[in-house]
């Protein structure tokens, strides 16, 4: 069995590829080390516990990351601070987990000759004006716009250069937004979904006309795994559904909809400083090399999965009603 260390598979994406992981691939002896900050929930794996060996600390630490690392073949990156708003807040954490962390992965990663694939995301690249026909491809320049973007950015960088200097057996794959169950109520869809079902209305920032490429949470994980079978070591592979047409005003109106909700039940609040206008990726790279296919493609796709996830929501209430008074109380400061 090959062994597969997954850092950060306590958190949204990282829970659900250990759920995709065990149902799709049995060839792989699952580990996850996460350290369980306000966004990892051990509950997102309590199903399955015995078949994932699951250890609670911090990528950071060098010590419990070179002995994990020396006794795994494949390590999968996720763990990270996530949320732009709060790397507005306090960017500290970005700088520790995502810069530090990760260069205490890539050490241990080298002195034990062990492959990694380091989760990253499209704000590296910046923004796109609403008219611009362009989008990210594995060759756009680097230009990030929060501390959040920027953490990433470094980490990507630095995984870049271990493979070039050290010669690391890596791979990067960089991602759109994703979406589906297990995401924290801080993040827009979740935290809409979980709105309507409080009897809150939806909360819009500024005029709404910000586009994000959504992807649902098994696209990108059939992604990164058909990376690991196939992916050239060294490369980069960007991950896209191609949903890079529809604004955050008509995300809301959506989940208004489909949650019996007339279209224009929401308030518009603060806009996000610095705000990223849209993102938009070219994952032909992945889909020609690697013959990956996302299963949420298009609008009717972007519905479906957006009905599973408003399902989920529906009905995990448990999962979440203990974080939306603090999560609602800590935007409503920033009038948000
Ligand atoms: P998340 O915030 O839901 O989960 C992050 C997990 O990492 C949590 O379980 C947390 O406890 C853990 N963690 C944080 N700091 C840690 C540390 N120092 N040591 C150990 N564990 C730590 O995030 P997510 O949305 O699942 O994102 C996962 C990865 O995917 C991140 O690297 C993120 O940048 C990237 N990404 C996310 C998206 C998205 O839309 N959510 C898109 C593209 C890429
Ligand atoms: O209440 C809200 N209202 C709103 O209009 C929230 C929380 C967000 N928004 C807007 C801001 C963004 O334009 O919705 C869009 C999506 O916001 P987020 O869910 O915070 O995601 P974003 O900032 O785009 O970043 C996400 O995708 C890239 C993830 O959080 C990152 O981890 C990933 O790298």
């Amino acid at each position: 069995m090959t062994k597969l260390l997954i850092t950060g598979g306590a958190g949204f994406i990282g829970a659900n590829f250990v759920h995709y992981t065990l149902a799709h691939h049995p060839e792989y002896e699952v580990s996850v080390v996460d350290k369980l900050t306000y966004a990892g929930n051990s509950a997102n794996l309590e199903t399955v516990l015995d078949k994932v060996q699951f250890i609670t600390g911090d990528i950071c630490d060098k010590e419990l990351m070179d002995r994990l690392i020396s006794d795994t073949d494949i390590v999968v990156h996720f763990a990270a601070e996530s949320h732009n708003d709060n790397s507005l807040r306090d960017p500290w954490p970005f700088i520790q987990s995502n810069i530090i962390g990760t260069y205490t992965i890539l050490e241990a990663v080298r002195a034990h000759n062990k492959r990694l694939h380091h989760i990253s995301t499209d704000e590296v690249f910046g923004d796109l004006e609403l008219d611009d026909p362009n989008k990210f491809n594995e060759h756009t320049a680097y230009d990030p716009s929060s501390p959040y973007s920027a953490s990433k950015a470094s980490s990507d960088h630095l995984v870049r250069a271990w493979i070039r200097s050290f010669g690391i057996k890596a791979t990067i794959s960089n991602c759109s937004n994703n979406y589906g169950p297990y995401q924290h109520i801080e993040k827009f869809i979740p935290r809409q979904i979980t709105n309507i079902l409080s009897d809150i209305k939806p909360k819009l920032y500024g005029t709404g006309e910000q586009v994000r490429d959504w992807i649902h949470v098994d696209d990108h994980n059939s992604a990164v795994h058909l990376i690991l079978d196939k992916g050239q070591l060294g490369e980069t592979y960007i991950i896209g559904a191609d949903n890079d047409h529809v604004n955050n005003k008509s995300v809301i109106e959506m989940i208004c909809e489909l949650m019996g909700k007339p279209a224009d039940w929401y308030e518009h609040v603060n806009d996000r400083p610095g705000h990223d206008m849209r993102y938009a990726m070219d994952s032909s790279k992945l889909r020609h090399e690697l013959g990956w296919q996302p299963r949420y493609t298009d609008q009717n796709g972007m519905r479906d999965g957006l009905l599973a996830t408003i399902a989920w929501y529906t009905d995990n209430q448990d999962w979440w009603m203990g974080d939306k008074a603090e999560t609602e109380t800590n935007y409503a400061k920033r009038g948000q």
